[in-house]
């Protein structure tokens, strides 16, 4: 009898125990959460739920009929409220334009215009309005932002925010020199966040490069250029593997390049050059080597040099992107924290190699 009241007063004390050990550990867990990381999770009887606020992405090729994707993720804009200005820029599909729109609480917003020229076949059609299915599912503040399309009369459009100072690779290229460390470093962080947010919400972008992100008036980059496959139709870089498939080689990891093995973590890789990019002011990497030779390099070892004034700590994190072995690489959400900590504590760390 004794026995079993000690045997029964112990296993009290071992649940007493467990419980007030598992609340130190929440409270302890929650204590050092940054506020970033609580706005991404939420509590359901007491479990940690990872971001079940954050929708994931639908693959727009899953729908029989495509139209009903763009009609299910885009809104349809009365053309009427567009004014064309003038021709930015030229895509595959017909001319960029930049104009204005005319929301429906009467506002006018710059927007950019990409439009469908006239004489399409319907799988072009498909492929051009793949974008606006794909952009209309996200909506984060370093992702370019889908207004609407047109689909219902000639020509048909997409309408996106606009970015007043156009592509990130040009942009840096026409401004060498002109920014402090710390402003790069605020321009990478703001792309981190975006690919954090793709990566949550299921996304692989494939062709993460600086020719693909915009930046705006107030230097925000935000990332842009999707459609899967169709964007790597679609770029002057991507070329032509061994195995068929149309790959921007610089930019790709080599697990993606050999055998198609494309992940959030082929994205890190890709992050990692935009990096190196950014911090050489739209240098070209491996500048012109061939694609061949840069096959071989990489998979020899060699990785490309810290750019002029580059701080050792952004090099060692392009570094660490390009670890050959997937698992290794940083995850997006270690990318922004550490960028962050980074922008709020510069003096702490050696700024240059
Ligand atoms: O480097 P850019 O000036 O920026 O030239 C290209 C051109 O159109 C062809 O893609 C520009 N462009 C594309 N989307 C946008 C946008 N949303 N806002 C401003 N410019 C854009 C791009």
């Amino acid at each position: 009898m004794e026995g079993a009241v000690s045997s029964l007063s112990y296993s009290l004390f071992l649940s007493l125990f467990y419980v007030v050990i598992r609340l130190v550990c929440q409270w302890y867990i929650k204590s050092k959460m940054s506020s970033d990381d609580k706005r991404r999770t939420n509590y359901q009887n007491g479990h940690a739920l990872p971001y079940p606020g954050v929708k994931t992405y639908v693959d727009p090729d899953t729908y029989e009929d495509p139209t009903q994707a763009v009609h299910e993720f885009a809104k349809e804009i009365d053309p009427t409220r567009i004014r064309i200005e003038r021709v930015i820029g030229a895509g595959e599909f017909g001319e960029v334009c930049s104009g204005r729109l005319r929301t429906l609480g009467k506002r006018e917003i710059a927007v950019a215009i990409k439009t469908l020229k006239g004489g399409y076949v319907e799988r072009q059609r498909r492929d051009f309005l793949r974008e606006a299915s794909i952009m209309g599912q996200f909506d984060d503040p370093n992702i370019i932002r889908l207004e609407g399309v047109v689909t219902r009369s000639r020509p048909v459009m997409i309408v996106v925010e606009y970015m007043e100072n156009g592509s990130l690779d040009s942009f840096l290229r026409k401004h060498d020199g002109h920014f402090t460390v710390i402003q790069l470093v605020g321009m990478l962080r703001g792309i981190a966040s975006g690919v954090r947010y793709l990566s949550d919400m299921g996304y692989v972008h494939r062709d993460l490069a600086a020719r693909n992100i915009l930046v705006n008036s107030n230097l925000v980059c935000k990332v842009s250029d999707f459609g899967l496959s169709r964007v790597l139709e679609d770029d002057p870089e991507a070329a032509y593997t061994t195995t068929g498939g149309k790959i921007p080689i610089r930019w790709t990891a080599p697990e993606a390049i050999s055998y198609r093995k494309f992940s959030s973590a082929s994205d890190a890789w890709s992050y990692g050059i935009v990096m190196w990019e950014v911090m050489s002011y739209g240098e070209r990497p491996y500048w012109e080597m061939s694609n061949q030779d840069v096959i071989l390099s990489i998979e020899e070892g060699y990785r490309l040099p810290a750019p002029m004034g580059c701080p050792v700590v952004l090099h060692q994190l392009m570094l660490h992107c390009w670890q050959k072995e997937r698992s290794q690489r940083p995850k997006f959400t270690d990318v922004v924290s550490f960028l962050d900590k980074l922008i709020r504590n510069p003096s702490n760390e050696p700024i240059q190699e």
